[in-house]
């Protein structure tokens, strides 16, 4: 892979980038994505009965069974070069939005600060009901209750036609219509209103780098579609624009 020379001017003249994260980039650390053919989770599990608020409700224990394994495979998975790549990206341009749909905490355990999480987090729960949130989740394999009404509590993250945090939302419009660089990475670009950011920011005037080793419905739109691997892409084009940067 060779990275065009003039999106690295770019990238060193850029004051505002903005970087757009699906669960592509933590495919090399072993955390499953969605959609890809065989391996996704939606390829072995119906998102209509895990991922929505109606199949919580039909069948609660099933859906925290699911989330419980799934947080127990990303607490085991370690960050990866594309997420570490990011975390030095931040430090070498002056502001810095990371923003992305994954819920599994790596971008934060990798050392990335100010992430906003569109779509929730399996590091916290909340009441079904009243909308509390709790750091962390009750221990135990039954169904957790909340501490302040005893309603059910429910994982922390955004279902299929539930609204997203409203701030979270906002914050990214606004990262992605300043952005003079924004990027997305590792995401299908099929789910909205997430999938509408890079479109927003090549709107506002950004040139926009796709990383990912299919095309996707962004992929004609993009300034600069770079084919590959996050874990590998990434480094290599945080050295050709930053030659001293670290790792
Ligand atoms: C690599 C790689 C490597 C591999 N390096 N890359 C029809 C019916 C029902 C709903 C809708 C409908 N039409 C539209 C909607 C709206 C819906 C939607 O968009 N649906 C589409 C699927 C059709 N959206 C919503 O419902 C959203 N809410 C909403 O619209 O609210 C409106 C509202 C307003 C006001 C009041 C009330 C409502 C909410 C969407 C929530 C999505 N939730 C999930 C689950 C989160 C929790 C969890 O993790 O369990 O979020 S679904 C799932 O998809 C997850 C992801 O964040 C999201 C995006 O997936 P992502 O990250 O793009 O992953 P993949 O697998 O799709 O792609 C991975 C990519 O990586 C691939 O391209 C690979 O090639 C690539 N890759 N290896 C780089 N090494």
């Amino acid at each position: 892979m060779i990275i065009p020379t003039e999106l690295i001017n770019h990238l060193r003249q850029a004051g505002r980038v903005a970087v757009l994260t699906g669960a592509g980039i933590s495919a090399e650390s072993g955390v499953p994505t969605f959609r890809d053919a065989q391996t996704g989770l939606w390829a072995r599990y119906d998102p209509q009965e895990l991922a929505t608020p109606q199949a919580f409700y039909r069948n609660p224990q099933l859906v925290w069974d699911w989330y419980r394994w799934r947080r127990e495979l990303t607490s085991q998975a370690a960050p990866n070069a594309g997420h570490l790549a990011l975390v030095e990206m931040a430090r070498r341009v002056p502001h810095f939005t990371l923003i992305t749909q994954n819920v599994d905490g790596l971008h934060q355990r990798a050392g990335s600060q100010e992430v906003i999480e569109l779509h929730g987090s399996l590091a916290r729960s909340r009441c079904a009901v009243e909308d509390v949130l709790i750091e962390g989740w009750p221990a135990g394999p039954g169904l957790p209750t909340c501490p302040r009404c005893g309603s059910l509590l429910r994982p922390d993250v955004v279902w299929f036609g539930e609204a997203l945090p409203a701030g979270a939302l906002k914050a990214a419009n606004n990262a992605a219509r300043a952005a003079d660089v924004f990027f997305t990475i590792g995401t299908s670009a099929l789910v909205y209103p997430a999938s509408e950011l890079p479109l927003e920011a090549l709107e506002h005037g950004a040139t926009v780098v796709e990383i990912n080793p299919e095309r996707t419905p962004l992929t004609r739109y993009v300034n600069f579609p770079l084919t590959g691997p996050a874990g590998e892409i990434l480094p290599l084009l945080l050295h050709e624009t930053w030659p001293d940067a670290q790792p």
